[in-house]
């Protein structure tokens, strides 16, 4: 009998010897709901999506954001089709909560795939509305992951009908925020959450499970470098060739905006930490409020690092942010070779 159980345990430290997060064990199938403002980025993101073995993609929905809610929606389609995947796709909120909606097509190009003039999509999306497809699909498969990779307009309306929808979402991964604070479209304040941040505050204070990816994990080894491009061109997949094709203009903006070279993928980020979570390395847990009223700090991602919220002189202060005790896990260090291989492997096919 020992003999047989030191083998057992070798088998097994053997498997875990193995393990990387670029290579999560197959498990049941999992369902993921994908809200986006589909743009370059995200393309990919759904790509990985799509592409993961062992997850049923229920539906996109679609956001205004880095393209109005039209064009994203036909890229949200562009992009299934490259995938050869039906998916049904959902036509959400065409402007943020409050504001007036800020575009980004400084850095994604007017169609938010670079302006390659990609011929329009075949399928049509569905009749149904992004918000009633989210809780109608939120009832059917209770604890998908939902992933966020655009303006939280859609869920903030989504909450907004049904306060109980926080409760059944397994996880709720967010690609948005800044907490480091160094903001990408102000000093203080990732794209994301700037656009509409009355929609992210409503998320953010709704007790849903987030995951915040922000904007600081899509950087330094998580950015491709020219020789990884050029690996991923020669997959020499539909998948491979667009996601790299539909990013240049991202790719040269991201030089523009940082003074870095390399192709930066936001979205894909996120959507790896989705596909699974220990790709994010090191994590902890806070009251995260975000800033509505200043100017100078709009959308800001305000993290409670130290915990000290509820102390008696910011008691008040944050009295709105601590009622319902919601909490988000914070992502501040990434696997980006594990992030890099799993991306790889996913435009492989
Ligand atoms: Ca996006």
């Amino acid at each position: 009998m020992a003999g047989r159980r030191a083998v057992v345990l070798g088998r097994r430290r053997a498997a875990t010897a193995a393990r990387s997060p670029s290579q999560r064990p197959p498990g049941p199938m999992r369902d993921f709901l994908i809200d986006t403002d589909t743009a370059s980025d995200d393309a990919v993101a759904i790509l990985m999506a799509l592409s993961a073995p062992d997850v049923r993609v229920l539906g996109l929905t679609t956001v205004a954001g880095n393209v109005g809610v039209e064009q994203a929606t036909r890229n949200a389609l562009l992009t299934a089709e490259f995938a050869g995947v039906e998916v049904p796709v959902y036509v959400g909120a065409a402007a943020p909560l409050l504001r007036v909606h800020g575009d980004a097509h400084w850095f994604h190009g007017r169609d938010g795939l670079g302006d390659r003039g990609y011929a329009p999509p075949r399928r049509a999306p569905e009749r149904e509305h992004a918000v009633d497809a989210i809780l109608r699909l939120a009832d059917r498969a209770p604890g998908l992951t939902l992933v966020t990779l655009g303006p939280l307009t859609n869920v903030a309306l989504a909450l907004a009908r049904d306060p109980g929808l926080a409760k059944k979402i397994g996880r709720c991964v967010v690609m948005g925020g800044a907490p480091c604070c160094e903001g990408n479209v102000t000093p203080a304040a990732e794209y994301n959450i700037w656009v509409d941040p009355e929609a992210a505050r409503i998320v953010f204070r709704s007790g849903l499970p987030i995951e915040m990816v922000g904007w600081h994990v899509s950087r330094g080894a998580s950015v491709l470098s020219e020789a990884e491009i050029a690996d991923i061109v020669a997959l020499g997949t539909a998948k491979a060739r667009f996601a790299i094709d539909c990013n240049a203009r991202a790719k040269q903006a991201y030089h523009v905006q940082t003074g870095e070279t390399g192709l930066s993928l936001a979205d894909p980020t996120a959507m790896a930490v989705a596909l699974d979570r220990t790709v994010g390395l090191s994590w902890s847990r806070h009251v995260v409020e975000i800033e509505c009223a200043s100017e100078l700090t709009r959308g800001m991602t305000v993290v409670d690092r130290l915990n000290v919220a509820a102390d008696d002189n910011n008691r008040q202060t944050w009295r709105a942010a601590l009622a319902g005790g919601a909490k988000a896990d914070v992502c501040w260090t990434f696997d980006g070779a594990c992030f890099k291989a799993m991306l790889k492997r996913a435009l492989s096919t």
